[in-house]
């Protein structure tokens, strides 16, 4: 039985190792008849939108089965099925990254042209995703048909997927052209969008596939579950106030949210806290192309100390996730969350 409580670099290479595996096995899958540029297309588009991002919601499988083991090493096939489950939710993230770079009209994504905006893939970008999508329930057939929690991983891929779409969907249609609406902004409309599109799939899911794998199941952990969805809203405050305050060298991506018109925590915070003549700044600039518009808003959210304001958000939110995951019983589900929280708090990218 191999040691895999090595350096975390270890268990990133492993995992890597993993998704090797997963491509060659996808890239022979005998339910299609391949030709050599099939499989090149494949691969290639494998390669530019899977494993190119922080890795994290995949990794967090891994760390959080390993800690419900209480610090038992695990064996080679464990190692190798919490894995291949990360792989999965890094299939589910690349899916949905490749269409939301289309829907959100995006320039750049982890430090390289959106998956659209390569030259001869343009809209064949959204066939390729389905493609994404249609590979998590290959690796699951092949790799966990026998397991007695089968049904349920893929019942909670289902859910989660559809969860992600309908916070996408709200996402989208608070936007649409003509109805530009500012006054339907705030903040629980915005917490419900980032709760569906994000809180379910990045934060839910890993802890929900090392609980299945371990022979439990989320729905006995409800406070687990709730701290997870508030780390997840959390998450994508931190992923709007980087969409303008970020460096994209380090974000990887341009931010288009004040382009977009979208319901950013950012627009919110500045129609709470501006006054009547900062409110026509942002009526009369707000969700336009024009880089002179998108300049005034980010003056006026340097004139309301937005920076400031989120610092605030920031050093409070750890502290009331923190005081919540202490009130949780069991020492390795608190760890498991503590892991989650020191990974995102004060991230830069
Ligand atoms: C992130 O929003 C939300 C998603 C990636 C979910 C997409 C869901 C689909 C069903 C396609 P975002 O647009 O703020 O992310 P980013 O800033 O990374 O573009
Ligand atoms: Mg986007
Ligand atoms: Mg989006
Ligand atoms: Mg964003």
């Amino acid at each position: 039985m191999a040691n895999h409580n090595g350096a975390a670099s270890d268990l990133r290479a492993t995992f890597l190792d993993v998704y090797s595996k997963l491509k060659s096995e996808l890239l022979t899958d005998p339910a299609f008849e391949w030709t050599d540029g099939s499989r090149q297309w494949v691969e290639r588009m494998l390669d530019y939108n899977v494993p190119g991002g922080k890795l994290n919601r995949g990794l967090s499988v891994i760390d959080s089965y390993k800690l419900l083991k209480e610090g038992k090493d695990l064996t080679d096939d464990e190692v190798f099925l919490a894995s291949a489950l990360g792989w999965c939710i890094e299939w589910l993230q690349a899916y949905f990254l490749v269409l939301d770079d289309i829907m959100d009209n995006s320039h750049t994504r982890r430090g390289q042209p959106c998956w659209f905006k390569v030259p001869k893939v343009g809209m064949i970008a959204i066939n390729d995703g389905i493609i994404l999508r249609n590979h998590i329930p290959r690796i699951l057939k092949k790799h966990f048909r026998t397991k007695p929690y089968y049904v349920d991983l893929l019942d909670l891929f289902n859910e989660v997927e559809f969860q992600t779409a309908s916070g996408q969907m709200i996402d989208l249609i608070t936007t649409i052209e003509g109805e530009k609406d500012l006054s339907k902004y705030s903040l629980p409309l915005h917490r419900r969008i980032v709760q569906y599109k994000t809180a379910y799939y990045s934060f839910y899911l890993p802890v929900a596939c090392a609980l299945l794998m371990a022979g439990e199941d989320l729905e006995t952990h409800p406070t687990v579950k709730d701290v997870l969805i508030d780390m997840g809203i959390y998450f994508q405050v931190q992923d709007d106030y980087l969409d303008c305050y970020g460096e994209p060298e380090k974000i990887g991506k341009i931010g288009t949210d004040i382009e977009d018109f979208k319901c950013s925590w950012m627009v919110v915070k500045a129609l709470e806290l501006c006054n009547e003549e900062q409110k026509k700044t942002l009526l009369e600039h707000y969700g336009k192309e024009n880089p002179a518009d998108v300049a005034k808003i980010k003056a006026l959210y340097n004139e309301l100390n937005l920076q400031g304001v989120f610092a605030e958000f920031e050093s409070k939110s750890y502290e009331k996730l923190n005081s919540s995951i202490e009130a949780h019983p069991s020492k390795s589900v608190q760890a498991v969350l503590k892991s989650f929280l020191g990974k995102i708090y004060k991230r830069q990218k």
